[in-house]
């Protein structure tokens, strides 16, 4: 069709030069050019980082190329993905990129001739914690897949300064580091100065009629900041196609005021400098109150604007006009963090292209769709109407215009309905009045799914009730998938070359159709010995880590039963926790207990403000240092909290799981995708009927899966009826025992009041239904460890849940987003339905 590029000798990647070629020659001749006139360094005297700093910019000259060729197609292509997210995690670089661009072998040959290890280069890399979880890293995934598929994409979000926290563990306690990625360079990112687009922040709007005596509105900032552009190309999997993702950081327009300076103030004239750098300077963790950050508001409405003015910019060089721009994009609002989109776009068509309210309305709802990734009420955004006025003030007109016209037809809809418009409008008017952006990111929408079949379900019944009836043509499901390259064949080399030998090679592109030919060799007994011999490798590299970080030896050949999340309570790890102090009771009251060595595995971040999930973490290192140096269960149980937990921690950890712990309570977890890495790299799962568990469940078949707990139903009946947690308390012997352990001191060097906060929620309220969910745990817990010890017969529910897993790519979760709400062709396609309306 034109739109690709030509595979003749006129191919720039097709000649073997210094920055293209791919033979082990070229690649080391492009490392020391680099080492030599990038980073200005000769080999006698480079560091590591040096030498990590010249291989990642041979492997970038290898990117950009393929990059330029991506962006003529992005022009030329009918129409394109733009991913809005205000995180993005996307994990080292430097190992992803060699291995999409399919040039591993000959990196290791070209740095062993340096007389360099690749591998000491590649875990070298630091990550861009531009994310706090599983959002983020959805959002990193579903780029890999959009590139690999060959799909014109581009994500637009915010280059933070610093991003996510790095955790360290003092005392048993969460300390918080701030994340200084950017201290040493970042050699994949391209700085643009020249996209560069001015964002207005606060000030008033005035009304004033044009020369063609139109009456109009005109806004009148009170500052403006300026969003510079910073790529970076994201590669597809054997494929030359790169996804571009593009990152605003803030700078002032003017960084310094002569004005200011020559009347001799000097801070004055650097000021706006420093105020406009604030916007892109941190990364929120989530989890904590929202309303009344201003900042927050600030970010969100800056990377948008910026993201909307580039499209609107990239959609003329083809020759688009802001009349077709529809045409031209689909435009997915990655939860509602950036759903103020809805009213900027209108703001740009109305006010700034002159095109009438009814067309820019029919535009915008073509234009996006809508993730939600929630239940939780508490991380539904909404903003004080005083608040956004004072820095949104023309979005709010807009949203009061776009309000009222939706209102209109909704009282139209139902006659009379007063509770009903007042729960639909865009405005919540309780005593304080809130601007509620899932309402606004629904009406300005074509589309909105959840990411599991259960989340969404939920949604359309609670949170979303009123919009599904009104609109139920909208809503529709897209469970979560992850990228199998990044989370089995780079992650997990030794599963993923038995895999290949096993089914030849198509699963990494094709896993549903492919990966289910393991199922055969399930039974046989070599197969069965080779998987877990390469299991127990990458639990052995596991533990040599956990030594390294926290001095605790563990035994390999135990079960290693893996949580690694954010830290919340309703993800229940101290849920968990209590199995532990179960388990080590019984260890020592019957040290004959049949049960194999098991070592307890916890990793994750809890928000900075969430005094409640910092107390779980002390909680399970606390439990840690009383199990860990007892001699009556030792070699038999062990706890160890994983400082740090962040994507490249997670390569390490998931292939080395035995037991996957998916134990939020259900209807709380949206999706997970977490469990699905455990999966997908050989661990069982002991989970709830929660997310996408219920999904991995039916795939991997019931007796694959350890399941156990209160269905999502069950939990809203039992707090219908009136949960009584301290009932539990009184009936089952064992939990008290355990909760009276842990109120005398046991776990505390005999501080009483320490754990009292835990403990007083799980008598008196229980709001996440521990107390409740416990017995059918432990029963799961028993099942777990006696199926362990017929090793034969783990190895085979191992090998079939891999199997069995080719579903949750993060390829299948795109492919229905292509086909059922973006409406995008890929490059490769001939002819092009993209012209046509969404
Ligand atoms: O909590 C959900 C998590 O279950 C899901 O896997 C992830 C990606 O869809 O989104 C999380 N939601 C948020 O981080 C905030 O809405």
């Amino acid at each position: 069709n034109g739109r690709h590029p030509p595979k003749s000798d006129e191919n720039p990647i097709v000649r073997e030069d210094l920055r293209t070629g791919l033979t082990a020659e070229a690649i080391k001749n492009d490392i020391l050019e680099n080492l030599v006139y990038v980073q200005a360094r000769i080999p006698k005297i480079a560091t590591r980082n040096d030498w990590y700093m010249a291989l990642a910019y041979t492997v970038r000259d290898r990117l950009l190329e393929r990059w330029g060729m991506a962006i003529e197609s992005l022009q030329q292509s009918s129409r394109a993905v733009c991913y809005l997210s205000a995180e993005f995690l996307p994990g080292p670089h430097l190992g992803n990129a060699i291995l999409n661009l399919g040039m591993y072998e000959q990196t290791k040959e070209a740095t062993a001739r340096l007389g360099l290890d690749l591998d000491a280069l590649i875990s070298h890399e630091g990550e861009p914690g531009l994310g706090n979880g599983e959002l983020g890293r959805l959002a990193a995934c579903f780029l890999d897949s959009l590139a690999t598929l060959e799909i014109p994409t581009i994500g637009y979000g915010i280059r933070y300064e610093f991003g996510i926290f790095d955790q360290e563990i003092h005392d048993g306690w969460q300390r918080e580091v701030t994340d200084k990625w950017l201290a040493f360079g970042n050699p994949w990112e391209i700085v643009r100065p020249e996209i560069a687009y001015y964002v207005p922040l606060g000030g008033y709007t005035e009304t004033y009629y044009d020369r063609l005596g139109r009456f109009r509105v005109r806004w009148v900032p009170e500052r403006v900041v300026k969003g510079i552009a910073h790529d970076t190309p994201i590669p597809g999997y054997h494929v030359e196609n790169v996804a571009l993702l593009r990152l605003w950081k803030s700078e002032a327009c003017e960084s310094f005021d002569f004005q200011a300076f020559n009347e001799g103030d000097y801070y004055g004239a650097v000021e706006d400098k420093v105020a406009s750098e604030t916007i892109s300077k941190v990364l929120y963790p989530n989890d904590e109150p929202i309303p009344g950050k201003e900042l927050r508001l600030s970010q969100q409405f800056f990377f948008v604007s910026c993201s909307l003015q580039d499209m609107i910019r990239v959609h003329r060089l083809g020759g688009g006009v802001p009349a077709t721009f529809d045409r031209r994009y689909a435009v997915q609002l990655n939860d509602t963090h950036p759903a103020i989109a809805v009213a900027e776009l209108m703001r740009l068509l109305v006010d700034k292209q002159r095109i009438d309210w009814e067309r820019a309305w029919e535009i915008t709802r073509n234009t996006f769709s809508y993730t939600n990734h929630t239940l939780l009420p508490e991380a539904l955004e909404k903003w004080p109407l005083p608040l956004f006025r004072k820095v949104l003030p023309r979005h709010l007109e807009i949203i009061f215009e776009i309000n009222r016209r939706f209102l209109e037809d909704v009282r139209l809809t139902y006659p009379g309905d007063s509770e009903r418009l007042r729960r639909l409008s865009l405005i919540e008017e309780a005593d304080d009045r809130y601007v509620r952006m899932a309402n606004l990111a629904a009406v300005g929408s074509h589309a909105i799914n959840g990411v599991a079949a259960l989340h969404t379900d939920l949604l359309k019944e609670t949170v979303m009730r009123d919009f599904y009836e009104l609109y139920p043509e909208r809503f529709l499901n897209v469970t979560n998938g992850v990228s199998p390259r990044r989370w089995m064949l780079l992650c997990n080399p030794g599963m993923s070359g038995l895999i290949t030998d096993a089914v030849g090679e198509n699963w990494v592109c094709n896993s549903q159709d492919s990966i289910a030919g393991l199922e055969s060799f399930a039974d046989d007994g070599a197969f069965r010995e080779a998987w877990r011999k390469v299991k127990q490798g990458n639990k052995m590299e596991l533990a040599r880590h956990i030594s390294e970080r926290t001095g605790i030896v563990v035994n390999p050949e135990s079960l290693f039963d893996i949580q690694v999340k954010r830290i919340h309570e309703y993800k229940r790890q101290h849920l968990n926790a209590l199995h532990i102090i179960s388990l080590y009771i019984r260890l020592k009251r019957t040290p004959s207990l049949d049960v194999p060595p098991r070592t307890v595995i916890f990793g994750g971040k809890a928000a900075p403000g969430y005094a409640r999930a910092k107390l779980i973490i002390k909680f399970i290192n606390s439990i840690a240092d009383v199990v860990n140096i007892d001699p009556d269960v030792a070699d038999r149980l062990k706890v160890v909290f994983f400082p740090d937990f962040n994507v490249k921690n997670g390569q390490l950890i998931y292939p080395a799981a035995d037991l996957s712990e998916q134990i939020s309570t259900a209807g709380k977890e949206a999706s997970g995708t977490g469990n699905m890495k455990f999966s997908l790299n050989g661990a069982l799962t002991i989970g709830t009927l929660d997310g996408a568990n219920v999904e991995i469940r039916e795939a991997v078949g019931p007796e694959n899966f350890l399941v156990f707990g209160l269905t999502a139903r069950e939990v809203t009946d039992l707090k219908m009826r009136g949960y009584r947690p301290w009932e539990s308390y009184e009936q089952n012997e064992e939990l008290r025992e355990i909760i009276d352990l842990v109120r005398s001191g046991f776990f505390s060097r005999g501080d009483r009041d320490l754990f009292e906060p835990l403990v007083n929620e799980l008598l008196s309220r229980d709001e996440y239904c521990l107390l409740a969910d416990y017995p059918s745990y432990l029963e799961a817990q028993e099942k777990a460890g006696k199926a362990y010890l017929v090793q034969g017969q783990w190895l085979r529910m191992s090998i079939l849940n891999v199997a069995r897993m080719g579903g949750f790519s993060s390829d299948r979760s795109i492919r229905e987003y292509l086909d059922h709400i973006w409406k995008v062709d890929s490059l490769k396609a001939s002819g092009s339905r993209g012209n046509g309306r969404p």
